[in-house]
């Protein structure tokens, strides 16, 4: 392959701290919104945002990730429906209690007015395989893990920009291959629900775990 220059950008020690931080206390302000105003987003950050996400490294960088933008709002009709009856499966029937109490303290049910009140929703989808020129499969490696490094990449994006997210995952989603009329080697991954949280927003009062707890240094 090819090879060319790296281009990489030195900072000074003072310049690296400076900006550490700054990132450090803009990304711990990021909370999972779930009330969302109607109000459109520019499309530049929206088209800004997805270019983050695509830049992601992936395994053999084979790039297994589709970002499907839905800003209409029939679609979103439709996708709330769907979700909503997986989801009344799930809250009523399917989710042993274990996981009902887990999800108590966030105060979340079966009803998802965020998927038809946000101005945006990002279906993203994993693409278990690709297929060259003459029709034959070409596989992907590490997809999980390319695929949620990307959406790292988006949602870190979108909050950057001012915008909130809410990072929802309903069980089963294949209904998002019908609707965005997806080819069935992609798999849903995840639906992001982007906007402006509204004005009263509440979200719950959870706190993340002691620092020394989830980093050790031997
Ligand atoms: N998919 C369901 C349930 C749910 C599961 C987890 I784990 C959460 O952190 C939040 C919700 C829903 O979206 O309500």
């Amino acid at each position: 392959m090819e090879q060319m220059k790296l281009r990489f950008n030195r900072f000074s020690e003072n310049d690296m701290e400076d900006r550490a931080q700054t990132f450090r206390e803009h990304m711990v302000q990021r909370r999972t919104v779930r009330e969302f105003e109607p109000r459109p987003v520019p499309t530049s950050v929206l088209e800004d945002a997805l270019k983050v996400a695509a830049s992601a490294p992936s395994g053999a960088n084979r790039q297994p990730w589709r970002f499907v933008v839905v800003e209409n709002p029939e679609t979103k009709a439709r996708i709330r429906v769907a979700a909503e009856k997986e989801e009344q499966e799930f809250y009523s029937t399917r989710a042993p209690d274990e996981w009902l109490e887990a999800l108590e303290p966030l105060g979340t049910d079966a009803n998802k007015p965020f998927l038809t009140e946000a101005p945006v929703l990002i279906a993203i989808f994993l693409e278990r395989y690709g297929v060259d020129v003459s029709g034959n499969r070409v596989k992907n490696y590490y997809m999980p893990e390319s695929v949620g490094i990307a959406t790292g990449f988006l949602i870190s994006a979108l909050h950057n920009a001012g915008l909130a997210t809410l990072t929802h995952t309903p069980s089963p989603m294949r209904f998002l291959n019908k609707i965005l009329h997806r080819p069935a080697r992609e798999r849903p991954y995840l639906l992001l629900v982007v906007g402006y949280p509204k004005a009263d927003a509440m979200v719950p009062a959870i706190e993340r775990l002691p620092f020394d707890t989830v980093v050790s240094r031997v």
